[in-house]
């Protein structure tokens, strides 16, 4: 339907066919609640639809980072690798959604651009770039934390004569950059993942540095049946023990301080975790984020790790993090990314010493010097957990638009709901552990909770849920108490929204642990769900 007829009527709406958007229409078909999905890509995956970069992987082992709701597919899906590659993700993704056949639920290419609540009918009115009108009781947005790419503000871009490219948006044909000479900006995640791999082709690599980041080697290698048996043989078992840890990723977390033991047991626990790989390291003791000092014994050990992997002295002053503690920005995962910058045709340049000025015809100009390039990668990042779901219209009650709720930055209850909004839920959202987590773990329990909700209203004859703005600043409150007990705060990091000009600086997600979180959203179910309404017709329950 388009135009301005009668829009299509629809129970659930979901925004996205990421991995949130594939499991909620499943839970949603199990519920008997008529659900679609709008995509705006041509396929499913969400975030490994999009970032097909070279060296794009998970920083999160296959064997976790995959859907523990069903055993069917958690034991017939086989890994090549500890850590799998997109591609293989990509194909992941695809297989769930052909095993569950959801294909028939969603619209690809179609992205949604507004969605007003409309009070009389007490529906979501949702646009899109294709003229569609969907008339939804529920709108989930399962947009995702990493979607909105982000090119900086530096001039001349439009006027370079080569390639330019950004991680997130990486064309599906590939890229050759055989004989190339190629410039990098950005060294976060994708960056470094994508350096080693570029440097293997590009007959010339030139890296623009602003902050340095720790890495921690990945140790990444074919999945042997061994291991993958350890797992499968004891699949939901693991599982629930997941979900019960911090991060939602089961390893060992040693419950001792990094200062509490002596100088030689600490670095045997540094060097065990760094031979092991990983973001387990960040395990190895207990304050690593909550105490300065004991991160320092952390951040001095990777530092000296880097100066014994960069052959020359100067390169490896330059890539030594000291900004930031450890982990409080997101820790990186290589595989030979500071080797790399051991080659003869790749060159690193400091930025903060030699700031890009502009973008030349010819390539990227920094402290007065033009570094030629035949193509440019931007590994800039995004507009992370905020920025595509403000990049929807959405007004809530009484016309209240989202961009002016979340004026000074994003406000929910658990991440889940927003106050003025009713029935509409965003899945991992800001307030809820998600990027701090393993996504497909927050991601299933957040789809489970929302379609718990649900069920609770269909056998309430409860059709509109929300929450109160009581509950979401006690919430708000909380969040922002808990993460000023860590060092998180103290790194200019996206998730701080510090990689946006002008964005409200707060920390966005939520630090108290997935196995904490999960108990506080169960025992809200349980108890009635306090601190959120529900209506149905001239029933009024104000369950707080
Ligand atoms: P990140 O982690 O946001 O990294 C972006 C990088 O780009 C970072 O090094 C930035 O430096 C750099 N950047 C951004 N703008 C500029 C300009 N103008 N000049 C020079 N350098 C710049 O994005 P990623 O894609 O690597 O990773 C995002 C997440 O995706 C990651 O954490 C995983 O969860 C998956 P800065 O640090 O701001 O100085």
């Amino acid at each position: 339907m388009s135009g301005n007829g009668t829009p299509e009527r629809i129970e659930a709406l979901v925004i996205g066919a990421g991995f949130a958007g594939l499991y909620l229409l499943h839970r949603l078909r199990g519920l008997g609640i008529a659900a679609i999905a709008l995509e705006a890509g041509d396929g499913v995956g969400g975030t490994w639809y999009w970032n097909r970069y070279p060296g794009a992987r998970c920083d999160v082992e296959s064997m976790q980072y995959s859907f523990g709701f069903s055993e069917e597919l958690q034991q017939e899906w086989n890994w090549s690798e500890r850590f799998a590659g997109q591609p293989e993700i990509l194909a992941y993704a695809n297989h769930v959604a052909d095993r569950l056949d959801l294909r028939r639920d969603i619209s690809f290419k179609t992205r949604a651009t507004s969605a007003v609540w409309d009070e009389a009918a007490a529906r979501w009115l949702v646009e899109t770039d294709t003229g569609r009108r969907i008339s939804a009781r529920q709108l989930i947005l399962a947009t995702g934390c990493l979607s909105s790419a982000r090119l900086p503000d530096i001039p001349g871009i439009e006027g370079f004569g080569g390639a330019i490219y950004h991680t997130g948006q990486w064309p599906h044909g590939g890229v050759d950059f055989t004989g190339q000479r190629v410039a990098v900006i950005g060294t976060g995640s994708s960056a470094i993942q994508a350096i080693p791999v570029i440097a293997k082709q590009a007959a010339q690599l030139t890296v623009f540095q602003r902050t340095p980041n720790f890495s921690i080697p990945s140790r990444n290698g074919p999945m042997t049946e061994d291991y993958a048996q350890t797992w499968k043989r004891d699949y939901p078992a693991r599982r629930a023990a997941a979900r019960q840890m911090r991060t939602g990723i089961l390893y060992h977390l040693n419950p001792v301080s990094a200062l509490a033991v002596p100088e030689a047991e600490r670095r045997a626990e540094y060097e065990a975790r760094w031979a092991a790989g990983g973001t387990a390291f960040m395990a190895a003791f207990s304050d690593l984020l909550t105490n300065r000092e004991a991160n320092d014994t952390a951040a001095d050990f990777v530092r000296e790790k880097i100066r014994g992997l960069v052959h020359d002295p100067e390169v490896a002053e330059i890539l030594l993090p000291r900004n930031h503690p450890i982990g409080a920005k997101r820790i990186c995962v290589d595989t030979a990314y500071y080797e790399t910058f051991n080659l003869p045709h790749v060159t690193l340049v400091d930025v903060r010493r030699n700031p890009i000025s502009r973008i030349t015809p010819e390539g990227v100009e920094a402290g007065g010097a033009t570094h030629a390039a035949d193509s440019i990668v931007f590994a800039t990042g995004f507009d992370a957990m905020t920025g595509t779901i403000l990049a929807i219209d959405i007004r809530g009650r009484g016309g209240l638009s989202m961009r002016e709720a979340w004026a000074e930055g994003p406000r929910t209850h658990l991440g889940l709901m927003v106050a003025g909004f009713p029935n509409l839920f965003l899945i991992t959202g800001p307030g809820s552990p998600s990027v701090l987590s393993n996504m497909i773990v927050s991601i299933e329990q957040h789809v489970d909770w929302v379609c718990d909700s649900l069920a609770h209203r269909q056998r309430h004859g409860f059709s509109v849920m929300e929450t109160t703005p009581k509950a979401q600043d006690d919430w708000v409150a909380h969040v922002n108490e808990v993460a000023q007990r860590t060092l998180y705060p103290q790194a200019n990091s996206w998730y701080m929204g510090a990689n946006i000009p002008g964005k409200p600086q707060l920390f966005m997600p939520y630090v108290g642990g997935v196995g904490t979180y999960r108990q506080l959203c169960d025992e809200i179910a349980a108890g009635g769900y306090p601190g959120f309404v529900f209506t149905a017709g001239e029933q009024v329950r104000a369950a707080e």
